[in-house]
């Protein structure tokens, strides 16, 4: 496995949201430039950037329509050049998200594939002339009719994201080539978005297949040089032991596997059905997963995405203190950080009127649902409203932004953190220096020590430097730990004792 990518942190931008820099209120590159200097700051080492390839936006950028260029609505080529090249002088790299396994209706080669069965496009796609049982993940049979071509083609999102067959050999080599091309405008790695879904078998209706995705990634990365990148899958469906082998592998270095974040979720009734959180299945997967890549894995650590709205607002009513506590965890475990732009200034998910929701997913479950209590908690803009430099919305636009939010005043802002050094912001900054300072936080093993209905106590050990004991209070009481404390580290409290306080954390060495 690479070494190269354990120390890093990685800095999620959602580019719509994030900054806007022409006051059309919506986020763009020559913004996120402009907030190169506060990622600097931060800490962070790599930023993973959500598509911005040209695309008519049906799925903000999941839908893309050419692979070689930027959309209108975020910039120019030009500006994708100055970003990699601000965020080097920084030393911070640029993570592009790749959408392979489908692309838009309105992609060049969909068209052509469409008019001309038999010509070099013609198996770019899946078509059947009979459509089958699957659905899509959107809602709806997973087949749509094409007058044109007088077939149906599959996808597994909306009928405007058709899939790609990755059985075709020159459509392969054409994605490699984009592969190629950005590694070589700099780009430093690739979070492959839903590439499990390259393993599917539409004809037997099966979804996925380890086999098939092992390959498909290997056949792919053979034509790029990807030596030096961080590889990021999102892949859902591996399980540990697959995880570790497409590791080993070098196929990916991290995968994003959602098992902690469908916790609220009631099992088989898909993400809209809410179930209460329970804390102690929330122990019991982290644990788990820390303990199932431990030999010869490494995990992903996140909360929260552009898929999926606040933790903090889905389990713990938005509290703060739930944030920092929820920080320091992050922090502590052994894997990868991401920090979701707004974790760390402790963003929530903030009304938005019935009307303004403008995700795909949610309007499509909007039409045959009334469940407005799981769009409120899982609803995707939840998670993409705009970066919340200063209250109100004008340190994002000028203008009116894409997403509007019944803005709630709060002091979870950057411009309010930063000018006070026992905020959340100053938290993560400082949690991401002590990664730096203590490799063991980054590299070292996990062992369990003592947990409780309320407490998770963890070690992190390596035989070359000293171990490092994390204790985490999950709840709003207090709560007893059997350590005593020699020096902290990092604490979300002043002088912790041998009681913690309400969502009290601390890292430290233990006598
Ligand atoms: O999401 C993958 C995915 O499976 C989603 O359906 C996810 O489960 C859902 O959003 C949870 O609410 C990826 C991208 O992250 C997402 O933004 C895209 O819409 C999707 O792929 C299609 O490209
Ligand atoms: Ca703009």
């Amino acid at each position: 496995m690479k070494t190269h990518i354990q120390n890093k942190i990685i800095y999620h931008i959602y580019p719509k949201s994030f900054q806007d820099s022409n006051d059309d209120g919506i986020g763009d590159l020559n913004g996120i430039r402009s907030r190169l200097d506060y990622l600097s700051w931060l800490g962070v080492d790599l930023i993973w950037l959500g598509p911005v390839y040209r695309s008519p936006g049906f799925d903000n950028g999941y839908d893309i329509s050419d692979y070689y260029d930027i959309d209108p609505i975020f910039g120019t080529r030009a500006d994708m050049t100055s970003l990699l090249k601000d965020a080097k002088a920084r030393q911070i790299g640029v993570m592009m998200d790749i959408v392979a396994n489908h692309t838009s209706h309105t992609h060049e080669w969909f068209k052509a594939s469409e008019l001309d069965p038999s010509g070099p496009y013609g198996e770019y796609y899946i078509w059947r002339d009979k459509p089958n049982a699957m659905n899509s993940f959107f809602g709806g049979s997973a087949w749509t009719y094409s007058p044109i071509r007088k077939q149906y083609y599959f996808h597994s999102f909306a009928p405007e994201q058709p899939d790609l067959n990755w059985g075709q050999e020159q459509m392969g080599k054409e994605l490699a080539d984009v592969l190629s091309y950005w590694v070589k405008q700099g780009v430093k790695g690739f979070r492959f978005d839903v590439i499990d879904l390259i393993g599917k078998n539409v004809d037997t209706l099966e979804w996925f297949c380890f086999d098939k995705v092992k390959a498909g990634l290997k056949t792919l990365l053979s034509r790029v040089d990807s030596s030096g990148l961080v590889l990021v899958g999102e892949a859902g469906a591996l399980n540990a032991g697959q995880i570790i082998e497409l590791q080993q592998a070098s196929l990916l270095d991290m995968v994003f596997n959602f098992e902690v974040t469908a916790l609220d979720e009631q099992t088989g009734r898909g993400k809209w059905e809410l179930a209460p959180f329970s804390r102690r299945r929330f122990k019991d997967t982290l644990i788990s997963w820390q303990e199932r890549l431990q030999d010869g894995g490494w995990n992903s650590l996140f909360w929260n995405n552009h898929d999926q709205p606040r933790a903090i607002s889905r389990w713990y009513a938005d509290s703060l203190e739930a944030a920092a506590m929820l920080a320091v965890l992050q922090f502590g475990l052994r894997g990868t950080p991401f920090i979701y732009q707004g974790d760390e200034i402790g963003m929530t998910n903030e009304l938005i009127q019935l009307e303004d929701y403008k995700d795909i997913e949610t309007l499509n479950y909007l039409k045959t649902s009334d469940n407005l209590e799981g769009v409120r908690m899982k609803g995707r803009d939840h998670a993409r409203i705009p970066m919340a430099w200063t209250s109100g919305s004008s340190g994002f636009s000028k203008s009116e932004p894409w997403l509007r939010a019944v803005k709630i005043e709060s002091g979870r802002t950057v411009e309010n953190q930063q000018q006070d050094k026992s905020s959340l912001l100053f938290l993560y900054r400082q949690l991401i220096g002590l990664r730096k300072t203590y490799p063991v936080l980054m590299k070292g093993r996990f062992c369990m020590m003592e947990t409780n209905e309320r407490l998770l106590c963890f070690r992190r050990t390596d035989p070359t430097e000293r171990a490092v004991t994390v204790l985490v209070n999950l709840t709003d009481q207090e709560v007893e730990h059997p350590f005593e404390i020699e020096r902290i580290l990092c604490a979300t409290h002043e002088q912790p004792s041998s009681v913690l306080r309400p969502y009290e954390a601390v890292i430290c060495y233990t006598f």
